[in-house]
């Protein structure tokens, strides 16, 4: 491990008092650097492309809360609409307006939602689907794909992508082998295995869900013509094809990978982006699929804080600031300065890597590559990205703590952030 040379007291013992408190001393298990080594950063604020740890040091933040601050965190048009809605109160439990404007925002900008249901996570969102997909098909399998994460309901926890593949976890005990029984699953960017599948399980299988672009074991990207096979497979086996763009919705296009690729699938999830940094989730699609959920049909799903009137506030304001001209151009930009800069560096300092980005998504594996799959992925050099991950951290430059995590960029990251990080980058892969 790399010495440290930041102050990090204060999150030291924050930290520590942590483990006593919750179980690995944080709320979700990508943030305690099990992978990456070393001690956990505890933030104190955010704003804009920055983040600042308790101990007051500044980092360029490429996590972005893991998605949601894709207009800069704690934008000050974000800011003013929440305090607004807050004067109003923090909940309503009722139907509100403000659902009926997100509703509408979402409708228009993703190709395959014509009606949509809000929830309070992404996990909730891929939950649902699921229901739903079962009950619209009558049939019980889906296909997953190694290395994808939907959320950490018990169906999905099989060859699952995030913090299982963070850890090394095998399948999570506490799952009963009857709640995973019915997930097969294939590599992606694999349609032959796909196939192999629909044709063992004839009349089975409900649909399809993934990640169109992965952002859960890494950043992998589809193969030609790969979505558009998945589309013909789901259409000649009956079967329903649904997009988990938690990650990729509002990201990588507005209309996310389904404009981006020009597939339509029949159900979509969403989350981060559209609650603009506030605890959020949907899903949504075809008029006569969705028409099934309760109560305008029997398929049961509720929540409490679901519709919150905050987190519609700050997800109206996010679409609406990315709805400006030239937002995704600019994304685009940065990002492929940030990924190509960081592939050139790779090359120029001697380390094998790959690695690539899509508008506002990106990241890099130390193999030579190319990675389609999970299981390229997992021949990327782990201790050498601890050590890289390390190395950044403590010249201010804070990336996603796993090998198996995308980075984000925001519209608030500038070319001199991305000349900073670059730098830094050759700084520390030089002495790798
Ligand atoms: N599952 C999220 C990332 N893909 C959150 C990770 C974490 O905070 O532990």
């Amino acid at each position: 491990m790399v010495k440290t040379t930041i102050k990090t007291t204060k999150s030291q013992e924050i930290f520590a008092a942590a483990q006593n408190l919750m179980p690995g001393g944080v709320s979700s298990p990508v943030r305690a650097f099990k992978s990456v080594g070393g001690q956990p950063i505890v933030f104190d604020r955010v704003n804009g492309a920055y983040i600042w740890d308790v101990d007051g040091n500044q980092y360029i933040d490429y996590v972005g809360t893991w998605g949601p601050a894709i207009c800069g965190h704690a934008h000050p048009e974000v800011i003013t609409a929440l305090h607004t809605a807050l004067e109003k109160g923090t909940s309503f439990g009722a139907p509100c307006a403000l659902e009926n404007v997100l509703a509408e925002m979402m409708i228009d900008a993703v190709p395959s939602i014509e009606m949509v249901r809000f929830v309070n996570s992404g996990t909730e969102a891929c939950m649902a689907v699921l229901r739903l997909m079962r009950a619209f098909t009558k049939r019980d399998k889906i296909i997953k794909f190694e290395g994808c994460y939907h959320g950490h309901a018990d169906m999905f926890l099989v060859k699952a992508g995030s913090g299982v593949a963070t850890l090394g976890l095998p399948d999570s005990p506490g799952v009963p082998k009857a709640a995973t029984s019915d997930t097969l699953t294939a590599p992606y960017n694999d349609l032959e295995a796909v196939k192999a599948l629909f044709e063992e399980n004839k009349n089975q299988i409900a649909g399809v869900i993934l990640e169109p672009v992965v952002g859960n074991a890494g950043f992998i990207t589809p193969d030609a013509g790969f979505l558009e096979g998945l589309r013909e497979l789901t259409h000649e086996y009956d079967a329903l094809l649904v997009f988990d763009e938690v990650m990729t919705g509002f990201r990588i296009a507005y209309g996310g990978a389904q404009e981006k690729f020009g597939i339509t699938p029949d159900l979509t999830t969403l989350g981060k982006i559209i609650g603009g940094g506030l605890p959020v989730g949907a899903y949504g699609g075809r008029r006569d699929i969705m028409s099934m959920v309760a109560p305008a049909g029997s398929v049961y799903q509720a929540g409490t804080l679901s519709g919150n009137p905050l987190a519609m506030t700050a997800g109206i304001k996010t679409l609406e600031l990315l709805q400006k001209p030239g937002s995704y151009q600019y994304l685009e930009r940065i990002t492929k300065k940030l990924a190509d800069g960081l592939l050139k560096i790779t090359q120029e300092t001697g380390h094998a890597a790959c690695g690539g980005h899509i508008s506002a998504m990106f990241g890099l594996f130390f193999t030579a590559g190319p990675v389609h799959n999970y299981e390229d992925a997992k021949k990327s050099d782990t201790g050498k990205f601890g050590r890289f991950h390390r190395g950044m951290l403590e010249r201010g430059i804070y990336l996603a703590p796993s090998l198996f995590e995308a980075g984000f960029t925001s519209l608030a990251h500038t070319d001199e952030d991305i000349d900073k990080t670059l730098a830094t980058a050759k700084d520390v892969l030089s002495s790798l």
